[in-house]
């Protein structure tokens, strides 16, 4: 039995969804309330998802990429880092970059997600090589790479601005920017899990600068370890702020914790309903960002699927090479055929839809799956 104030307030928040009002912190921290029954919160995000997307849910066939793991940084978080002269280390040459790229086109790739370690000894220009290597020998192939985290050791290997460094990795063939490295941006947790890398104040410069020079981004969020409601809210409303002021997010994804292997070994993995209870929140809290992407990596296929109707409306991509999680355990497969992934999708009741990397639908010429052409950009519908 919800007791009657707070099925009150439940109401007054159903009121202000169903009249398209925007809600606040304490209505968020009403919505992490485990006293609200998940399935009602499921409900509601739901009917958002459907105003804004009907019933369609989105995938692309993408790839991941990750040059190198040995990193400066040791994010306690983090089980995918290694030091420079651990045995686990690796840092990837011209031709295993080649043959990556070339394996994403032969699979039908339309997207390469490239992200890594900040190597000690690893200048600005391999960075920036990577991508004009893969641009230059795959031209069709949209290159979404490297965080604010990234972007921030560079402005301190170059000396540059952000913005110049934005402008010069675009021409190299940067199309747009992960979400990675936002973890939790409230400096309570952000000290206790990560205190030295790139703050929340450089991670918001970072997707400002990208979007006011028209490169679009997605935002995450990582709960599950130290944090409270709190914080994710105040997360949430964070990357609301700023979506108000660019419009430049595409896709929030919220991360669960996956402790094997790392710092915080100690603490369980978050259970499917705290994961669908995340999503949907998101889709409640974040009335201006698109899309709502339930990452089948992180939540197991099963999650993800319910996930389609608590709020998410994409599932991420094929996936292969995916690193961080599978480093700190995740049981996922390495990666989905495109006809698995489509039967999963409809599974659900649900209608798959490819996208691109910017949310334009992707025609297929049925006589080779590696060709492909660009459609328009899919609407969404009423938000
Ligand atoms: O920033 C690292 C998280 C992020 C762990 O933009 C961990 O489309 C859980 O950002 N347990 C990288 N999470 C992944 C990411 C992402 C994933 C899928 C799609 C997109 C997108 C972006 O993964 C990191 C960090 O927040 N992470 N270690 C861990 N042990």
């Amino acid at each position: 039995m919800i007791a009657n104030s707070i099925r009150a307030k439940f109401d007054s928040i159903k009121a202000k969804v169903e009249a398209g009002q925007r809600l606040d912190m304490e209505d968020g921290l009403l919505l992490y309330d485990p006293a609200i029954p998940l399935q009602e919160i499921g409900q509601l995000a739901n009917s958002v998802r459907e105003r804004m997307h009907g019933n369609v849910a989105y995938y692309n066939i993408n790839t991941h990429l990750n040059p190198t793991n040995v990193c400066i940084y040791r994010c306690r978080f983090c089980a995918f880092r290694s030091d420079l002269r651990s045995p686990k280390g690796y840092v990837m040459d011209e031709q295993q970059i080649q043959a990556r790229g070339q394996e994403a086109y032969d699979n039908g790739c339309t997207e390469m997600h490239i992200v890594g370690g900040l190597h000690h000894k690893m200048p600005y220009e391999w960075y920036r090589g990577i991508l004009a290597q893969l641009s230059d020998s795959f031209p069709s192939i949209h290159l979404k790479a490297w965080t604010p985290v990234e972007i921030g050791w560079f402005e301190f290997l170059t000396k540059r601005p952000v913005r110049e460094i934005l402008a010069d990795l675009r021409e190299a063939g940067l199309g747009s920017l992960p979400g990675g490295g936002a973890e939790i941006f409230h400096s309570e947790v952000r000290d206790q899990i990560c205190e030295h890398k790139a703050d929340a104040h450089k991670w918001f410069e970072v997707h400002r600068e990208a979007h006011q020079l028209g490169i679009r981004s997605n935002c995450t969020m990582l709960y599950g370890h130290l944090e409270e409601a709190f914080h994710r809210v105040d997360h949430l409303l964070r990357l609301r702020e700023l979506q108000d002021a660019t419009g430049g997010f595409q896709t929030f994804i919220p991360l669960a914790f996956h402790p094997e292997n790392t710092g915080l070994g100690h603490i369980k993995k978050p259970t499917a309903l705290a994961d669908l209870r995340n999503l949907a929140v998101a889709r409640l809290m974040l009335d201006n960002i698109p899309h709502i992407k339930a990452y089948w990596i992180m939540l197991g296929i099963e999650t993800a699927q319910v996930a389609l109707h608590y709020g998410a409306d994409d599932i991420d991509g094929t996936v292969r090479h995916e690193l961080i999680y599978h480093d700190a355990g995740a049981t996922t497969p390495e990666y989905l055929s495109v006809d698995r992934m489509r039967q999963l999708i409809e599974e659900t009741g649900r209608e798959p839809v490819e996208r691109d990397t910017l949310y334009r639908k992707i025609i297929r010429d049925p006589s080779d799956y590696r060709r492909w052409s660009v459609g328009e950009s899919i609407p969404v519908l009423n938000s």
